[in-house]
């Protein structure tokens, strides 16, 4: 009896340091990439890029997520959530500058490291933003495709996403002070619209701009779910040579409108490493990278930024994509 007891407990013993060997020493840290909205091709990249950098530094898990609308409450509700699964770092693009302050604050407090990448959140609300590019050059940029596509003369309309978006909001607001200029005062801008990077949303926008401006040249979609949505409508309602599409897309998306030539031109940057690099940002300030100007962060193989005084970084220049080289893009993003 004794000696069965005995080797029960030996039994057990061992099974229990057979098991211990057969899990990996640690449990892999969970990093959350939190999106503006789930459905959208761009984040979908980018959490390609998110998933390769986690391979590469390794014990890492990312958890995807975002709301299927783009909204601040959805995103709020969702952080509460990482925060109860004590995930080790969040990285997020805003649907609001502020909104999302005090619950990214709560997270912060409990030693949950904040990021934000593509849209950012108030100083305050985060660690450090990753911008894609410098956002000036983003809306100056966004002008001169407008000219390329439609003259200097010509009417143009802005479709954005949502109306509290901190990166379209930063756009346009850069292309204001850029149309005011003497060089573009032949550009007159009819209204901003907002499709809230939702599909039949923008669509309907774009239909919208179409009836109320009729001498309407340009739309420029600052936006991937707007352009590709507004390329579309421009297509559907035979006003292609009438009315032209740029902006922000992604060439996947975009390169049967540039061969239908509804769009002559559009812009992107890498939005797989856009997501790989902010997963390396995250992870700088789960090792204890300090938040302040001057902080180096390693972003893998994509290079080393460094933090200005609102602790921001911005990556590379958009590239422009037309006919001579949509396709070739269009494998990748
Ligand atoms: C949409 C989103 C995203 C933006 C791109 C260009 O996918 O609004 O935030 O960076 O477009």
């Amino acid at each position: 009896m004794m000696k069965n007891k005995r080797s029960l407990l030996l039994g057990t013993v061992l099974f229990a340091g057979v098991t211990m060997l057969a899990q990996p020493a640690f449990a892999a840290d969970k990093i959350a990439l939190v999106v503006k909205s789930l459905g959208n091709g761009f984040f979908d990249a980018a959490n390609q890029g998110a998933q390769d950098a986690a391979k590469e530094i390794g014990g890492i898990e990312i958890i995807y997520t975002g709301p299927a609308k783009a909204t601040a409450e959805g995103q709020i509700e969702i952080i509460n959530t990482l925060i109860a699964q004590n995930v080790k770092a969040i990285v997020i693009s805003a649907n609001d500058p502020d909104a999302l302050v005090p619950v990214l604050k709560k997270a912060m407090q409990r030693g949950i490291k904040v990021v934000s990448f593509d849209s950012g959140v108030r100083k305050d609300g985060r660690l450090m933003h990753l911008a894609p590019s410098s956002t000036e050059l983003i809306g100056q940029k966004l002008v001169t495709m407008a000219e390329d596509a439609g003259g200097k003369n010509a009417e143009i309309a802005v479709l954005s996403a949502t109306a509290q978006a901190t990166n379209q909001n930063a756009w346009i607001a850069v292309m204001k002070k850029v149309l005011a200029e003497p060089a573009h005062k032949g550009l007159k801008l009819d209204a901003v619209v907002y499709g809230d990077d939702q599909t039949d949303k923008s669509y309907r926008e774009a239909q919208g701009l179409f009836k109320s401006h009729p001498n309407l040249k340009v739309i420029v979609a600052p936006t991937t779910v707007g352009i590709a949505a507004a390329a579309k409508a421009v297509q559907d309602e035979k006003k292609v040579g009438q009315i032209f599409v740029t902006g922000l897309g992604l060439p996947s998306e975009m390169a049967g409108h540039v061969h239908s030539k509804a769009v002559k031109n559009f812009a992107i940057w890498n939005p797989i490493d856009l997501g790989y690099s902010s997963i390396y940002a995250a992870q700088a300030f789960i090792k204890g990278a300090k938040s302040e100007a001057g902080t180096k962060i390693s972003l893998g193989k994509v290079g080393t930024v460094t933090l200005d005084k609102e602790n921001e970084a911005a990556m590379a220049e958009p590239f422009t994509y037309d006919e001579s080289n949509v396709d070739k893009f269009a494998k990748f993003f």
